[in-house]
């Protein structure tokens, strides 16, 4: 590598996590670290060219207490961001890296996060070292790799990572002596990960730079905004026009079987769904035409497994299909017949538990005989589970994906888990009503994740475990960038959970594309909606349901909101909102005319 900046770097960390050796890594690298993996027992074969990897049982997914945002600004801090001052943590994480990565190699991942050509190319140079050959087998899949894109630049503008795994068994996961820090030091640039070698916690170009550093990024330079958002183009083969939505929904809530999404058979024949992204957006106006762009800058996938299945994400199943050279994690896996399963696969764990270890290595035929058939409690797989794949396995592609400049985008939608209150979709009149419903999205807490079953947790724009600086600024920032647009996108939210008594109102993935549908005819005009408190609510007869069958009183509970739970709401996000200082007064204002319109609806029969 020929940057100056780039060698200097790559020498002092070597020299200070203690390495016996670099690599510098490019895609020509990935048949023999596969063998060398292989070797090193590190992954297994799964039938027909893909691989299969089990991560240290504690270390299976990111970890929200341990990871930190730094900055020398004491303004930085916001209420969700975990800010720390630089200067106080940086000792701390340089000492547990202190020789740490002794005896290993430390692989050198020059990327990019973005199209060659992007107007954003700036933003997304970027260099991990990572003492963990997994890690590279994972880049290689989720980011473009190369050396040639570091040393297309000139001086030092790109983010520094470093990923140092540690020694997994020692880390007091969990406790008060907990040593695991994940910290970008945002106004650095600087990303220092130690202590897992799993997903977002150990993939840098993923969640710490596309996330939380281009956030930090596109707000300092005014420039952009990095979100946690899935992209697709809705092609109308009647019209030859495709139409392209944004949308922000908190983690592992279905991003990426919206992305992926095949339509029911009565809409196949005028519509289809091209995939960009399913969990990074980044957007910017152009002023050329003064519309907001969006592109995503990942070059992979890393889905949840749990419950992809041929009738969940039929595009999932073969994106990791055989010969994609997929990454399996944390599934369970059969060492005989080289096969793989997890929870929601097939109804049922295969009856025949010869060969089947679980997600954590342990031989189903050990359990007890009433427990190998696994179950709450019991699962095979872990809940994060995932699958990596190359975006070039996606069936349903763009052809726009490798557009430097990226797509249009004509709506931005936001959507949570809420089983009673949201309506199937809601359309909102303005920037302001749309920012606002994005800083008050929340979703409700399942019995699986943290806090009380059914609670609402608010996670702003979907971006609650990402954010870099305070709420505030980030709404200002928001309003000021879009604002810009002579034609900017509409804003919905959507929901697709609603259930009545424990039974979901709406099925749910593909019939998803129709409330989408409906949205792009009340963007251009061609239905009205029905104006209510909340936003615009399809009328019954405007939303396409042909070859779906859904009661009438189902339709109704899916259109239609109740304003004595929107005022419990409300209350909720009075006390949500207050929390945040410089929170921009186009927010508060959207606040108060959805509370008085609640009123006034409450008084009326
Ligand atoms: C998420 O948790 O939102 C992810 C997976 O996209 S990870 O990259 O591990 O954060
Ligand atoms: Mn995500």
């Amino acid at each position: 590598m020929k940057n100056r900046a780039v060698r200097a770097f790559v020498h002092h960390w070597a020299s200070h996590t203690g390495a016996a050796a670099v690599q510098v890594v490019s895609p020509a690298d990935e048949p023999r670290l596969i063998e060398e993996a292989l070797a090193a027992g590190e992954i297994q074969e799964v039938v027909d060219g893909r691989y299969y990897a089990r991560s240290f049982v504690k270390d299976t997914a990111r970890s929200e207490e341990r990871t930190f945002v730094a900055t020398g600004n004491p303004g930085d801090r916001g209420i969700y961001n975990n800010w720390v001052p630089s200067d106080q943590i940086r000792p701390k994480v340089e000492a547990l890296m202190k020789g740490a990565s002794a005896g290993k190699v430390m692989y050198v991942i020059p990327y990019f996060m973005a199209n060659p050509g992007s107007p954003l190319a700036k933003w997304a140079v970027g260099l991990e070292l990572t003492d963990n050959r997994l890690v590279v087998l994972h880049m290689l899949r989720m980011t473009r790799v190369g050396p040639e894109y570091l040393d297309a630049i000139e001086g030092d503008v790109f983010v520094r990572g470093v990923h140092v795994t540690g020694d997994l068994d020692q880390l007091n996961h969990g406790t008060p002596e907990d040593t695991r820090h994940f910290v970008t030091f945002a106004d650095e640039r600087l990303i220092l990960h130690f202590g897992s070698s799993y997903g977002g916690n150990a993939l840098l170009g993923k969640i710490a730079h596309g996330l939380r550093q281009a956030s930090y990024d596109g707000y300092a330079s005014g420039e952009f905004l990095a979100e946690q958002f899935m992209l697709i183009g809705i092609h109308d083969k009647q019209t030859g026009r495709t139409r392209y939505i944004a949308g922000g929904f908190p983690s592992a809530s279905g991003k990426t079987n919206l992305a992926m999404l095949v339509p029911p058979k009565a809409l196949a024949g005028r519509f289809e769904v091209t995939f960009l992204g399913d969990d990074i957006t980044w957007l910017y106006v152009d002023p050329a035409d003064g519309r907001l762009y969006g592109f995503n800058p990942e070059f992979g996938v890393f889905g949840v497994a749990k419950d992809t299945n041929e009738i969940t994400n039929p595009n999932a199943m073969k994106a990791v299909g055989p010969g994609s050279g997929s990454l399996l994690t944390n599934v369970a896996y059969n060492e005989v017949t080289k096969q793989v399963w997890w929870e929601g696969l097939t109804p049922k764990a295969p009856r025949d538990v010869a060969g089947w270890r679980d997600w954590k290595g342990e031989l189903i035929s050990d359990r007890p005989p009433e427990l190998q058939a696994g179950g709450p409690g019991h699962e095979w797989s872990h809940p994060n589970s995932r699958f990596t794949a190359r975006l070039a396995n996606v069936p349903n592609l763009s052809e726009e994906w490798s557009n430097p400049r990226g797509v249009p985008i004509d709506a931005i939608i936001f959507g949570g888990r809420v089983h009673d209150r949201e309506p199937l979709i809601r359309a909102l009149p303005s920037l302001a009503a749309g920012v606002y419903d994005g800083l008050t999205l929340g979703t409700e807490a399942t019995a699986a994740a943290e806090g009380k079953a059914g609670v609402m947790r608010y996670d702003p724009m979907s971006m609650r475990p990402f954010m870099s600086y305070a709420e505030g600024p980030y709404a200002s920032h928001w309003l000021d960038l879009i604002g810009r647009c002579r034609k900017p996108p509409v804003f919905a939210h959507v929901n697709w959970f609603q259930r009545d008594d424990g039974r979901y109102i709406w099925p749910g993935y593909a019939e998803n594309l129709r409330p989408l549908l409906w949205l792009l005819d009340l963007a251009e005009g061609k239905v009205k909606g029905v104006d209510t408190p909340v936003g615009v609510l399809p009328a019954a007869d405007e939303l396409n349901l042909s070859g779906l069958s859904l009661a009438p009183s189902d339709l109704e509970r899916l259109l239609s909101y109740d304003p004595a739970l929107w005022r419990e709401e409300a209350a909720r996000r009075q006390e949500h909102l207050a929390q945040f200082e410089e929170l921009p007064e186009e927010m508060w204002k959207a606040h108060r005319d959805l509370v008085a319109k609640l009123a006034r609806a409450a008084k009326s029969p």
